[in-house]
């Protein structure tokens, strides 16, 4: 009888430890897809603008920006594969941007944020459409010349943004007026930043 018990207690405990595997191997396929980064940048074709919370930092206020510039993109002018403001960065007013630009475009390009004072560029030079407030990948004297050349990457940061409506563009001559250009929205009524891209 001792033996039998045994058995079963030993069956038992089998069992249970499949459950427990399976029931984990379940969740960590649930947290998998909860957490796998979801398809937002180029390859949603036919549903309308997905809205991606960006990364974050609550404490600091600080919201975590990386653009692209891919060379797969159907153009040369593009940041995160999109152009012409289709890319939209709500961030809350008074947080700090803290941006990462990376050229994997053959052209060099860098990456400027603009107080703008039209809704799209208009003019070769982007200082005439707004204010440049920081500039990355390039200075105030060269940024309608020179950027960061195709494998290179540059950061900045921006501290306490108001309320308003910028752009992140590159200065170089006539490339944001191609396209090279992400709107970005600051606003109180944003508790969380977060990015919209619209298809266009
Ligand atoms: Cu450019």
């Amino acid at each position: 009888m001792k033996g039998v018990s045994q058995t079963v207690s030993i069956v038992v405990a089998f069992v249970v430890a499949v459950a427990v595997l399976a029931a984990a191997l379940y969740a960590y396929g649930q947290l998998q897809s909860l957490t796998a980064p979801s398809s937002s940048s180029s390859s949603s074709s036919s549903s309308g603008p997905s809205k991606v919370i960006l990364p974050y930092d609550n404490s600091t206020k600080t919201v975590f920006i990386t653009l692209v510039s891919l060379s797969s993109a159907s153009s040369q002018f593009n940041f995160n594969g999109t152009g012409f403001g289709s890319l939209i960065i709500y961030v809350p007013a008074g947080w700090n941007l803290n941006i990462t630009y990376i050229n994997q475009e053959s052209l060099p390009h860098n990456l400027n944020l603009v107080q703008n004072s039209t809704s799209i560029p208009q003019s070769g030079d982007i200082a005439e459409d707004g204010k440049i407030l920081l500039y990355i990948g390039t200075t105030s004297s060269t940024y309608q010349l020179n950027g960061i050349s195709g494998g290179a990457r540059a950061s900045g940061s921006y501290q306490n943004i108001a309320a308003g409506d910028y752009w992140l563009a590159c200065g170089i001559t006539g490339h944001a007026a191609s396209g090279m250009w992400v709107d970005v929205i600051a606003s109180s009524s944003v508790t969380q930043p977060y990015e919209i891209v619209s298809s266009s």
